[in-house]
Order: C-alpha cells, then sequence, then structure tokens
C-alpha cells in the first residue's frame, strides 16, 4: 500500500458525513492500486462518433459494446467495457429535427441496451429494461431529434445490470445542438474551448480491477470509489487557452453526489442545466450534482496569467474530497466571448396545466441491516420494480404534477436520485419553496434527499409506450427502486 496515494485520493472514513444539514452515513472504501500521478496525463476527449448520412438525410451511427482492458494505474490493467473503445464511448452530436439511426451491436458475454438518458424518443426506442440486446445482437433505433440543445448522454439499461455495466465504462454524452446553440456568442468548438467533463468515482482492488458491488452496504449506500476518474482519466490536466472555456459536466458516477468548485473558488456561470439552456446565465462557486445530472458551465480563464495552474476540486458526498483535475492556462488567447444575457426562452409548464398529481415515495427498510432477498428494501410506492407491472398510466398530450419523496428510515438516511423517461421535467418546488436558479429549467433528474419533498411538473407528448422512472443511484435502481409508466391515447 502506498500511504501518499491514500491521502491524496482521501481516504474514507467510517462516521457521519454532512450535506445540507442531513446526514448519513460515510463508508470505508476496499483498496488502491498503484502509485499517483500527479496532473501529467492531458484529459482524454472522448471522439465525436462519425456518421453517414443516408437517404432523406437520415445520420446513421454505428455504436459497439465491448470488453477492453486499460492501465489507470501505470504497471496495473483494469478490465473495462466501452463503447466503440475500452471505456466511455464517443460523443454523438445530433441536431433538433434531424432523423437519426444508430446501428448497435452487443458484443459484450452478457445482455445490455443502450437508453439515450434525457432524449425525447418513442418508448420502442428508449433502450431501457425493455429493449434488452442478447449477446451478439444487433439493435437498430432510428427517430427524430425533437428538443432544443442539450448534453444528454448515453448508457446501459438492462435489468439487474446497469450499475455494473456503467461502472466497468460504458457511457457516453450525446450533444444535441440547434439554432440558438449556434446562434449564442459562447464557446462551442468542442475539443478546443468546449469540453465534455465526465465525472465517475472508482475503487480498485490491490490487483487493479475494478472492485464494484461487493455486499449489501454496496447496495444501499452505492459503490463509493475513492478515486476520481474524468473522461477515464486520474489525475488529469487539460491545457486552456486564456478566455472563456465552455465544460460539459455530467455526474457519471453509479451513487455519488458531487460537489463541484475550483481551487481558488472562482465564480462560474452556469447556462444549462439537462435539458438545455437556462434563460439566463446562473452565476455560481460550486454546483451539486446528484447521479445522471448535467450542468454546462463557462468559466473564465481570461485575467490568468499564462501557466496558471487551477484545479476541479469535487466533495464526493458521502465519501472523499477530489482534486479531480487541473487546468493549465496557456499563453494564447482564445477566441473573446461574454456571459450572454439572455441565452433562450424556455415555455414553462403552468401548474394549472396539471390534469392529474401523482406521489411517489422512495423508501429504504431500515428493519435488519442485511437485505434477506433481491432488492427486498429499495422501493417506490411499496413496490420493487417488475417488467410486468405498468404502475402509471399517463394521458398523452396532458401535463401532471409528480410529487417525488424522500421517506428515509430512522437509520437509513439515504440520498436519492430521481430519473424519468421520456420527459424534461420543471421543478415547482422543494420542500414547499422554489427551486434555486441553478436547478430551475429543463431537468430530467433531481437529487431527492432524504426527507425532502419535491414537486415537479411535465408534459407527456408525441409518443404512447412505457417509460421508465427510477432512482439514478444505480445500485438502487438494479435493486428495485424503479418503476414503468405508460403513456396512452
Ligand atoms: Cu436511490
Amino acid at each position: 500500500m502506498n500511504r501518499r496515494t491514500l491521502l491524496k485520493s482521501g481516504a474514507l472514513m467510517l462516521g457521519m458525513a454532512s450535506f445540507g444539514g442531513i446526514s448519513f452515513f460515510r463508508k470505508a472504501g476496499l483498496s488502491y492500486a498503484g502509485p499517483a500521478q500527479g496532473f501529467i496525463t492531458d484529459l482524454s476527449i472522448p471522439p465525436v462518433l462519425s456518421n453517414v448520412t443516408g437517404k432523406n438525410g437520415i445520420k446513421n451511427f454505428s455504436l459497439t459494446s465491448d470488453r477492453g482492458e486499460m492501465s489507470f494505474f501505470p504497471g496495473y490493467t483494469t478490465p473495462t467495457m466501452g463503447y466503440n473503445g475500452s471505456y466511455l464511448g464517443p460523443t454523438i452530436k445530433v441536431r433538433n429535427g434531424e432523423r437519426v439511426n444508430i446501428k448497435f451491436n452487443n458484443r459484450l458475454d452478457q445482455r445490455t441496451s443502450v437508453h439515450w438518458h434525457g432524449l425525447h424518443v418513442p418508448a420502442e426506442w428508449d433502450g431501457g429494461p425493455r429493449q434488452e440486446v442478447a449477446t451478439g445482437a444487433d439493435w437498430n433505433p432510428e427517430f427524430e431529434i425533437k428538443q432544443p440543445a442539450a448534453t444528454l448522454w448515453y448508457h446501459p439499461h438492462a435489468m439487474g445490470l446497469t450499475g455494473e455495466h456503467a461502472y466497468m465504462g460504458l457511457s457516453g454524452l450525446f450533444i444535441i445542438e440547434d439554432d440558438i446553440s449556434d446562434g449564442l456568442d459562447i464557446p462551442k468548438t468542442y475539443g478546443v474551448d468546449d469540453f465534455p467533463i465526465v465525472l465517475q468515482d472508482r475503487r480498485f482492488f490491490n490487483d487493479g480491477r475494478f472492485a464494484y458491488a461487493q455486499n449489501m452496504m454496496d447496495v444501499m449506500h452505492g459503490v463509493v470509489g475513492n478515486y476520481l476518474l474524468v473522461n477515464g482519466n486520474l489525475w488529469p490536466n487539460l491545457d486552456v487557452t486564456r478566455g472563456m472555456n465552455r465544460l460539459r459536466i455530467l455526474n457519471g458516477s453509479n451513487s455519488s453526489i458531487y460537489n463541484i468548485s475550483f481551487s481558488d473558488n472562482r465564480p462560474f456561470h452556469q447556462i444549462a442545466t439537462d435539458g438545455g439552456f437556462q434563460e439566463r446565465p446562473v452565476k455560481l462557486n460550486n454546483l451539486v450534482l446528484s447521479p445522471g445530472e448535467r450542468s454546462e458551465i463557462l468559466v473564465d480563464f481570461g485575467s490568468d496569467p499564462s501557466g496558471a495552474k487551477v484545479s476541479l476540486l469535487v466533495d464526493q458526498m458521502p465519501g472523499s474530497h477530489f482534486e479531480a483535475m487541473q487546468f493549465t492556462v496557456l499563453a494564447e488567447r482564445g477566441d473573446k466571448h461574454s456571459i450572454p444575457q439572455q441565452l433562450t426562452r424556455i415555455k414553462w409548464l403552468p401548474e394549472e396545466e396539471a390534469v392529474k398529481t401523482r406521489i411517489f415515495r422512495m423508501e429504504t427498510m431500515s428493519h435488519g441491516m442485511g437485505m434477506m432477498r433481491r432488492g427486498g428494501r429499495l422501493t417506490i410506492n411499496g413496490r420493487n420494480m417488475d417488467l410486468d407491472v405498468i404502475n402509471e398510466k399517463v394521458k398523452l398530450g396532458t401535463s401532471e404534477i409528480w410529487v417525488i419523496e424522500n421517506r428515509a428510515a430512522m437509520m437509513m438516511r439515504l440520498p436519492h436520485s430521481m430519473h424519468l423517461h421520456d420527459v424534461q421535467f420543471q421543478i415547482l418546488d422543494k420542500n414547499g419553496r422554489r427551486p434555486p436558479p441553478q436547478e430551475s429549467g429543463r431537468k430530467d433528474t433531481v437529487p431527492v434527499l432524504p426527507g425532502e419533498r419535491i414537486r415537479v411538473i411535465a408534459r407527456f407528448d408525441d409518443y404512447t409506450g412505457v417509460y421508465m422512472y427510477h432512482c439514478h443511484l444505480l445500485e438502487h435502481e438494479d435493486n428495485g427502486m424503479m418503476g414503468q409508466f405508460e403513456v396512452v391515447s
């Protein structure tokens, strides 16, 4: 063991962590491997997936899931999974209004699926547990992009295997552009001043393998890692031009909530939530993202001297404090951008428009720490996920208010993160109060902390069929904290 590594990565301690005045258990990490690498590696930028324009302007992409291996620590090999590569996947870029065809081939020795997280897409092509792809099989979704510019992502969603597959590396970004994103004077050159930042904590065995869920504690608390990968790199460096840069940040972790800031506490502006631009930029010094959430931010390196180094800090809740990556400011000046006053107009859904209110109680049973049967204690409205049960039926073309509650038990005050497929919702209130500006806008995932009650409104348009709602703490999802709603005409 390497003591410096342990310290650098922030050793996990048993005890209570406090977040927003709410405490929940910290847990011990497993193990660690190899020496620290201090901001030597260049940050990997996932390549943009090439496409071929076919008949009627359809954009054809092809995607493959397979096993691979990585060397996160010198001298150690980590078995992984990736899309079109060993770890993570290429960035899929499309435009609003385009028709897209994706030829997916599953080369894994396990069933999997590809879910387009945040995408408003016909139910048959949603890529949830109802669209699993067998070993060796193809899946060929084709759909139209019907939503504004946003940073979405794709990841596996097979019943009981989502957490493991995501942990092994199956995730990628899915970026939508439109006339509004084209027209804004903001950084928009991918990999030059517009960067994907995928944050994922990981835990390793001494032999370099990922230490995925080992026991019921891992299921209840989520697998909490003591190393942080950024785009699949440990402690990477990114050279940035002096000027405004745009970061598209994804909390791609399985179960950790991240509080993100810069080492000099510099302010930045959030310009987009999960589902796209906010009406106006929101000035922040830190940003909280739960698993599955995205945020686009503008950070200004314009007054930094050339050679300046600024780190991205990630506080894992519960868990470690990571110095996740470093930015080195180049002598070269980037394009000059200012922070736009107005980014877009959001069509707000009025509360009066809702035809129905539904309550979703996310519950964890505390009796006896061991779960005797799989998923027995992680429920929504008292039920575990059952593919044969449609939990809710929603009328096509209507709006509904969904009330999401975290009914925390005394000894199991676990956070959750609710994700709805098919729609982008708007948060009406959290515990009776309006959401903070950074959560105002188009959302598909929202953290639900112990004791919280969150009201969201969504409109169910265009497509009928069965979609999922679930906790995006993937160990919770895989163990039953998921349900199905059917949009009916
Ligand atoms: Cu949960």
